[in-house]
């Protein structure tokens, strides 16, 4: 099937789920058209299946803000017709879905019928897409899409808890490549970044107050005055200068690295030892999902989706939002005992494996194949 995918193309977890299936059916042997405004960061090969259209937008004085959605639509229509695009599929709904079906309305005009999946990431919904400002426009391209997924269970009743969905949506979780970790046992080179005796603790988000980054500061401050152990701080984003300033509050900058935004995070979790979540909200919560398949055992709050991945007490611990006290308990029951450690490490990549892209894929072809019936039956 010929798929336009439309995405942030960003450092956030809408923006790799998009690009990683997008590659994932490019290896089926679908042909993949990625458009946005910049090549997708884990996009690094492009191929007679793997395309990328960038959209444009030109800059005018009159506009204070650009309208972005208008040159979306415009470069989809484009895309569409000179491909020959047979299913476009949009990740996040803003302003995504909203700028697909104007796509959708164009073409249906020159007699070209486009089913439209939206798939519903989190803060489209729970944050931002709420918002009174967006509501109304969110709701309706929402109901306007041909089939909704969303990316946990959790996520599909707070979209219908918040807006007046008349849809079906169904839950296709995120997923990993499992092919790509290997079995072998190698140290990951764990000693470029710390010490021989202390134990590696990461965080990776984009740094935003949703992630409640202090509480991932406070919760390291209370593992390393029990052992020795560094913080490896993964991302960019808002709250990043707060949190160094918070470290050089609590005296302990000299254990703690900010890393930046990396393409290597396999690399750094590889040498990781426990992983730390807790988000104020989150509907999934992949970069748990990438340190489980990692063998890295997680501590987070017990929000949205995180609980249908990270299973309290198998692959790590859950706690209230906040409660930083108990986050930093559980942590240490998993890392003062090295059997106990262990054990958490393999559950955590035996329950990763529940989400291997290969059972996951299936998922959405099913969903493309229906949207793609549905829509070229009824325009007979
Ligand atoms: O909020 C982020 O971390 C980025 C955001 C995005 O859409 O780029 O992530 C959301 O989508 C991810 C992929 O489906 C989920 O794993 C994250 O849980 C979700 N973030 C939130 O809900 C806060």
């Amino acid at each position: 099937m010929k798929i336009a995918i439309v995405c942030y193309p960003t450092f956030g977890g809408s923006g790799v789920v998009a690009t990683e299936l997008g590659i994932a059916l490019a290896n089926r042997g679908h042909e993949i058209h990625f458009v946005t405004y910049k090549q997708p960061v884990r996009l690094e090969l492009l191929s007679n299946k793997i395309h990328f259209h960038e959209v444009h937008v030109p800059e005018y004085a009159l506009f204070h803000y650009q309208p972005y959605e208008l040159a979306l639509s415009s470069k989809l229509v484009d895309t569409i017709k000179l491909y020959g695009i047979e299913l476009l599929h949009v990740h996040y709904a803003i302003p995504h879905a909203y700028a697909g079906y104007m796509a959708k309305q164009i073409l249906e005009e020159e007699g070209i019928y486009i089913p439209m999946i939206t798939t519903l990431h989190g803060t489209d919904i729970t944050l931002v897409g709420k918002h009174p400002f967006y509501k109304p426009a969110v709701n309706f391209s929402i109901n306007k899409s041909d089939v909704v997924t969303s990316v946990s269970a959790d996520l599909r009743q707070k979209t219908l808890d918040f807006f007046d969905v008349k849809k079906e949506i169904e839950v296709i979780p995120n997923f990993i490549d499992s092919s790509k970790y290997s079995l072998e046992f190698t140290d990951c080179q764990r000693t470029l970044m710390a010490k021989e005796d202390e134990k590696i603790i990461t965080h990776i988000s984009n740094f935003r107050q949703v992630k409640h980054i202090p509480d991932v500061i406070h919760v390291f401050n209370g593992i390393q005055k029990v052992m020795p152990a560094k913080l490896i701080m993964v991302g960019e984003g808002p709250e990043k200068e707060n949190a160094e300033l918070l470290c050089e509050q609590l005296g302990i900058t000299n254990k703690v690295v900010f890393l930046g935004n990396s393409n290597e995070i396999d690399r750094i979790l590889c040498f990781s030892d426990l992983f730390l979540l807790p988000s104020k909200s989150e509907s999934f919560g992949l970069a748990a999902l990438e340190a489980m398949i990692n063998r890295v055992p997680v501590i987070s709050s017990n929000t949205g989706g995180i609980p249908e991945v990270n299973i309290h007490g198998l692959t790590g611990f859950l706690s209230d939002v906040g409660d930083v006290a108990d986050m930093t308990k559980n942590a240490l029951i998993i890392l003062e005992n090295e059997e106990v450690l262990a054990q958490f490490k393999e559950n955590a990549y035996k329950t990763a494996l529940k989400f291997d892209i290969k059972n996951i894929l299936p998922l959405y072809e099913a969903v493309y194949e229906k949207a793609y019936n549905t829509t070229y039956n009824n325009s007979i």
